[in-house]
């Protein structure tokens, strides 16, 4: 590049936000490792989001070299401190943003490799791939992680191999300024599926995580952890996949309902209409509630084109916010 060039066009500045929750013991060596001269990147920044930790997190955080440090009073969640970091780096001026967890489970020296398809202009966001099936995980993170992420994959049509309940992953500024993220839980499934239906570019970056022992901070229980888990898919499925959900609910019902139905009305002009009463309900009743599910899906899209006008409008106010100087 010419000096008038590199004079012209700024390197982008990177942010590094760590979502962390009672993190003390390991918050320190995850912002050291993060490599603070990066080629291609003009600044580097860390971002802590101390989400109503009781332990020395924020103390921990600031010595080790975080830039700042947003603490919430309670714990709010996963979700929103995601969305609270990603306005933060939007403030800062990021061009990418780069999210890690707290608990050294990703390798920080990896960074380089996760942003480089941002860099060249390949990605809009880049997932870092974990070896799932090689990590000795607890069974449940494990199979989850295995279950959710071939479910959200298919549905959504995403890469094959995309870890996509990972937290190690790169956005550019465009990217994070349409992202509205709903859930209270967690973030991972659904920005996902929303950056797939806004038509984003997503690139899979295969890097080995480390083997954490320490208790989740996420999953209090099997059970919730699944049911958690179900709530978010379903529920941004309904939120951004309307017609298809609802559609292919409505068929099966209408499919359902048609067989008895067929079988009442082929032995009814048989038998010259005597009996099987049973079928004519069991037909009835499924057809009238495939038909109103197929309402439903109008309905449903309809709302679905309502949300889209509504994130333009919103992606268009943050760029208006974020952009100013
Ligand atoms: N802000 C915030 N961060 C949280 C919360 N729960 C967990 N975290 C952070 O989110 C990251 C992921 O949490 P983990 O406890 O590592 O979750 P995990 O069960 O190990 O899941 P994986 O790391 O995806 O295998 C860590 O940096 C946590 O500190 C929370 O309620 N709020
Ligand atoms: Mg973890």
């Amino acid at each position: 590049m010419s000096d008038a060039a590199s004079e012209t066009t700024p390197l982008p500045k990177l942010v590094v936000t760590i979502p962390a929750h009672n993190e003390e013991a390991d918050v320190a060596a995850v912002i050291r490792e993060i490599p603070r001269q990066i080629a291609g990147v003009g600044k580097v920044e860390v971002v802590v989001l101390d989400d109503g930790s009781t332990d020395a997190t924020v103390k921990v955080a600031l010595e080790a070299g975080a830039d700042r440090v947003i603490s919430h009073k309670i714990q709010k969640g996963l979700a929103s401190s995601f969305r609270d970091a990603v306005s933060e780096a939007l403030s800062r001026d990021a061009d990418i943003i780069v999210n890690t967890d707290a608990d050294n489970h990703y390798d920080q020296s990896r960074i380089p490799d996760l942003i480089q398809p941002i860099l060249e202009g390949q990605a809009d966001i880049t997932i870092g791939s974990r070896n799932i099936t090689e990590l000795p995980m607890r069974f449940i993170n494990k199979w989850g992680n295995i279950v959710g992420s071939s479910l959200v994959r298919t549905l959504a049509g995403l890469p094959a191999g995309i870890d996509v309940s990972t937290g190690f992953r790169a956005y550019t500024r465009e990217a994070a300024l349409g992202l509205h993220v709903i859930s209270d839980h967690t973030y991972t499934h659904e920005t996902l599926i929303a950056a797939m239906e806004g038509g984003l570019t997503i690139v899979d970056v295969p890097i080995p995580a480390r083997v954490v022992t320490r208790p989740s901070r996420l999953i209090k229980g099997t059970t919730s952890h699944i049911v958690r888990g179900l709530r978010v898919i379903i529920r941004s499925y309904a939120i951004y996949q309307p017609l298809r959900v609802f559609l292919t609910l409505a068929t099966v019902l209408i499919i359902a309902g048609m067989v008895p139905m067929i079988r009442f009305l082929v032995l009814f002009f048989m038998d010259d209409g005597g009996g099987h009463i049973q079928s004519l309900i069991a037909g009835s009743v499924l057809l009238l509630v495939g038909f109103q599910v197929l309402i439903l899906s109008l309905l449903a899209s309809s709302i679905a084109w309502n949300r889209k006008m509504i994130e333009e409008i919103l992606y268009r106010a943050r760029r208006n916010d974020y952009n100013q100087d």
